[in-house]
């Protein structure tokens, strides 16, 4: 029996050691996340990624504890309830005390869960006034941004560079080669000006694309015939990338989007630059540059 005892007691050790191990190589992995990605989530950049970061931490701590729980007791359980200690099978079916206790206890849990998801939940979608509205227009393969009349009144067409646009970036002294990452670095990319809230409005011209940017915590459908809305306040200064994340066609993997979050001035520099730039007399947007063809 106490072979048995350490046996189970040595294998319940080698269980726990091996979840905390992958908790921990989580935890080491969790460096701050480029375009290269790492294990973990994005390094958040708005205040509402920041807030779904802590929320899914807080669920993660949760999980971890109640399958330690389970674990515990069912290892508990074949151990305390095996047919050798146990000659006389106990009749026992029913204890109100404990059934009580397994319903309330979960449904505290998940009222405890809930409060938080809500509250992030309502914040998403509830869009405070903006200082910025743009709009986002998801195309076969790549991403149209309208600037409005009171923002620099200018749209342009944002489009993945391929290998050798961006060898040809890098070597001109443009862009290092950490800012313009394969698959994920634009001819265009949109300007937004740090601290200030950004009402997006997307839609899509020909399929359903999906526009997500994980280090802002945005990711939202754009439709065909459809304007969806959505919020966010950068908080830090960078460059930042996204994808289409529906399956939208052939070159689906090349439409990326990518956010240059600046200060106040810059934008406004940017602003005044890009009008003359994109500068289109019948408003459409300017094609700048081949389409991407893979
Ligand atoms: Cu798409």
């Amino acid at each position: 029996m106490r072979g048995l005892k350490n046996r189970v007691s040595r294998g319940a050790a080698a269980v726990t050691g091996a979840v905390m191990g992958a908790l921990c190589a989580g935890a080491a992995f969790a460096a701050p996340n480029g375009p290269d990605g790492s294990m973990n989530l994005s390094t958040p950049a708005s205040n509402k990624m920041a807030e779904i970061v802590w929320f899914h931490n807080m669920l993660l701590v949760i999980i971890t504890a109640i399958t330690l729980f389970v674990l515990a007791l069912l290892v508990y359980t074949c151990w305390r309830f095996q047919a050798a200690r146990n000659p006389v099978p106990s009749k026992l079916t029913h204890h109100t005390g404990l059934e009580v206790a397994w319903t309330i206890i979960p449904v505290l849990i998940l009222v405890v869960i809930a409060i938080p998801s809500f509250r992030i939940l309502r914040e998403q979608l509830v869009i405070p006034p903006s200082d910025i509205t743009l709009k986002i227009t998801g195309k076969q393969w790549y991403w149209s941004w309208e600037y409005p009349k009171d923002n620099g009144g200018f749209a342009f067409d944002s489009l993945m560079l391929d290998d050798k646009q961006r060898a040809e970036l890098i070597s001109s002294g443009k862009a290092k080669a950490e800012e313009a990452p394969r698959l994920l670095a634009v001819d265009n990319e949109a300007v937004i000006p740090v601290g200030k809230n950004v009402r997006l409005q997307v839609t899509a011209a020909d399929v359903i694309h999906k526009f997500a940017m994980p280090a802002f915590g945005l990711k939202i459908d754009a439709i065909p015939g459809r304007l969806n809305e959505l919020w966010f306040r950068a908080e830090k200064e960078g460059l930042y990338y996204g994808q289409c994340s529906f399956i939208c066609g052939q070159n689906h993997a090349y439409m990326p989007i990518a956010i240059r979050v600046v200060s106040q001035e810059r934008y406004a520099a940017w602003l005044a630059e890009s009008q003359k730039k994109f500068a289109a007399a019948s408003g459409a947007p300017t094609r700048v540059a081949a389409a991407a063809d893979q």
